[in-house]
């Protein structure tokens, strides 16, 4: 090879490595790790004390944002911080309701705030033990089916992670300032790290069905009172080491390994998903490897499968997650 041509190919390879570091540390920045490092996993979870379901004074603000899926639309209940700023960034949470219920389950609806929950987010924001996020409440359901079965059921949580990423994200992101530089699919997944995916018992499974299949966008996932069912329907016959084999190869098959996402996982010891996602959760604990120092679960004692032990999970985990500086 002629000089010339040498040194042009060193000049090339040293340019593309450089390129390659950078969209490397992009690609890294991890503001999730060493969040679960402090938390005490046999603290008991508390619960959310009557001063904090009173109205705050400083309020955040609850909006309805339409968002398209195929020919139609569908809606998600946004939860905006008191003092929401266009100019700042937000970290972005999206909570997944359960089987029968809908997008103003746990913050109420636009204009009506609901059952306290709300009220809880502002108190914590407003006292300084969480950081104001965004909160994105959609729903697995179509909007114009109106229907609840469990067959239902089924096929949203399996559609959902497409209009996720596809129509709800970049609408919900394009409104308002999240750590998304634009909401095109490479800087939704560059700002990976701020953003979290969770849900209460179907909407926990649609919480494994985000981790497994769209990891490229979330790295904080929060699954409550519920396990993985393997593609999204009940698998019959699955045991606890298919579950985990099946979402750590989801996890390796995207391209992620542990250093990449947390799990911070809950339930009750009295809840009916506490036999399934015990066992579960203690299979994908072998695979020390991926899981070993990335995920964490809690078990609140006497804790059954119900709206409020949800609301308490979340009062629990946000701020744990999302503390001030
Ligand atoms: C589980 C137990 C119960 C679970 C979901 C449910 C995804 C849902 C029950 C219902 O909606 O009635 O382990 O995991």
């Amino acid at each position: 090879m002629k000089k010339e041509v040498k040194f042009l190919v060193a000049a090339l390879l040293a340019s593309l490595t450089f390129v390659g570091v950078c969209a490397a540390q992009e690609q890294t920045e991890r503001p999730f790790a060493n969040k679960l490092s402090a938390i005490d996993v046999n603290a008991p979870i508390k619960a959310i004390p009557r001063e904090y379901a009173q109205p705050a004074q400083e309020r955040g603000e609850l909006v309805r944002v339409d968002y398209p899926v195929g020919d139609g639309t569908k809606y998600a209940v946004v939860y905006l911080p008191y003092g929401y700023d266009a100019a700042k960034r937000y970290e972005i949470a999206y909570v997944m309701h359960g089987g029968g219920d809908n997008q103003n389950m746990l913050l109420g609806a636009p204009g009506e705030p609901g059952n306290g929950f709300k009220n809880a987010i502002d108190n914590l924001i407003e006292k300084g033990e969480m950081s104001p996020i965004i909160i994105v409440a959609p729903s697995f359901y179509s909007g114009d089916r109106g229907d609840r079965g469990m067959g239902d059921a089924f096929r949203g949580v399996q559609e959902f992670p497409k209009e996720l990423v596809e129509g709800l994200m970049p609408t919900v992101e394009e409104k308002y300032s999240t750590f998304a530089d634009s909401t095109s699919p490479e800087d939704l997944a560059k700002s990976r790290g701020h953003r979290l995916f969770t849900g209460f018992s179907m909407g926990s499974l649609q919480t494994w069905l985000v981790l497994t299949q769209q990891m490229k966008y979330f790295a904080v996932f929060v699954p409550l009172s519920g396990d993985y069912w393997i593609g999204g329907a009940n698998p019959r016959g699955a045991s606890p080491n298919d579950k985990a084999d099946a979402i750590a190869k989801a996890i390796e098959e995207q391209g992620f390994g542990a250093d990449d996402f947390i799990i911070y996982a809950a339930t009750g010891s009295k809840d009916i998903a506490e036999p399934n996602m015990t066992p579960m959760i203690d299979a994908m604990k072998k695979n020390d490897a991926l899981f070993g120092k990335n995920m964490i679960y809690r078990v609140k004692e006497g804790g059954v499968h119900s709206f409020p032990a949800f609301q308490e999970y979340l009062f629990n985990v946000l701020p744990e997650l999302y503390k001030p500086e």
